[in-house]
């Protein structure tokens, strides 16, 4: 697998926010017993490690644009490369002492989305993408699942809790259809991992709505890279900005596509 120097950078970036949230990781368990709330632990865990993946990437390009979850965007001066990053995808998880959670980093240039790193410092698998050179899980190359029958589907998705009740019914009441047609559906709490899962062939078929540009940005580059198609739920060209995701093989893809409309 040959490396490009900016996808060098990205994971360079990711290894050394990955230590400081590890670090972290390690104290939360101590937490749960404190009264203090280790929400507002975890909630600094995000942002030091945020800056450390910051600090990384603005050294070695000084005018690149940023999009970050924590500290929000940041405008460079080249006017073609952005970073998208989310220092801690799965904070619920990592909230509960749960070993799933990753550090995504993905790279635009001019709209279009050239690299993507998903690492998870507890398994330690480091997943990445480059546009045109394929996606990769710690050297070994991805490829998404060929099943061709959504019964035999593992199929991932997100439950969100928004607050309304006429709204998350809806959803619930979509999984338990949709469950109905699978072999099985799967809640990590990770939306980078759950992308980066699919591009490995773990997962068959992923959909989320209600995301953010950087819990998907380099996992759609992930996907594609790895074979599979990504669209927005309803079936239209995936916008990072909307956070609407559906990713698998063309095949299962439109299978579920037909479902989710039914559901
Ligand atoms: P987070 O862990 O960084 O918050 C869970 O289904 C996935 O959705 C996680 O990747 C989570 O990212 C993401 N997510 C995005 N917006 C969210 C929200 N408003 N509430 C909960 N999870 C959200
Ligand atoms: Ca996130």
């Amino acid at each position: 697998m040959a490396t490009s120097a900016l996808l060098t950078i990205m994971v360079g970036a990711a290894r050394k926010g990955a230590r400081s949230l590890k670090r972290d990781f390690g104290e939360v368990e101590n937490l749960q017993v404190s009264r203090k709330g280790p929400a507002d632990f975890v909630s600094a865990a995000d942002k030091r490690a945020e800056k450390v993946i910051f600090d990384e990437l603005h050294k070695a390009r000084p005018t690149y644009s940023f999009l970050m979850e924590e500290s929000g965007a940041v405008e460079g001066t080249d006017g073609q490369h952005r970073w998208i990053i989310d220092p801690l995808d799965g904070t619920t998880n990592f909230l509960h002492s749960i070993p799933m959670f990753a550090i995504s980093i993905g790279l635009e240039r001019n709209g279009v989305m050239i690299g993507g790193v998903i690492y998870n410092p507890i398994t330690d698998e480091l997943f990445t993408a480059e546009r045109g050179a394929g996606a990769y899980v710690n050297n070994r190359r991805l490829r998404i699942a060929n099943r061709n029958h959504l019964s035999e589907c593992v199929v991932a998705t997100g439950i969100k809790n928004t607050g309304n009740a006429a709204a998350d019914t809806r959803a619930v009441t979509q999984i338990a259809k949709i469950n109905q047609s699978v072999a099985g559906v799967r809640r990590s709490g990770s939306a980078a991992l759950d992308l980066a899962y699919v591009a490995a062939g773990r997962y068959d078929l992923y959909w989320e709505d209600g995301l953010q540009p950087w819990d998907i940005a380099a996992g759609m580059l992930m996907i594609r890279e790895a074979g599979g198609l990504i669209t927005d739920s309803k079936g239209k060209e995936i916008n990072v900005a909307r956070g609407s995701v559906l990713a698998g093989n063309e095949k299962v893809h439109a299978k579920l596509l037909k479902e989710l409309k039914n559901a």
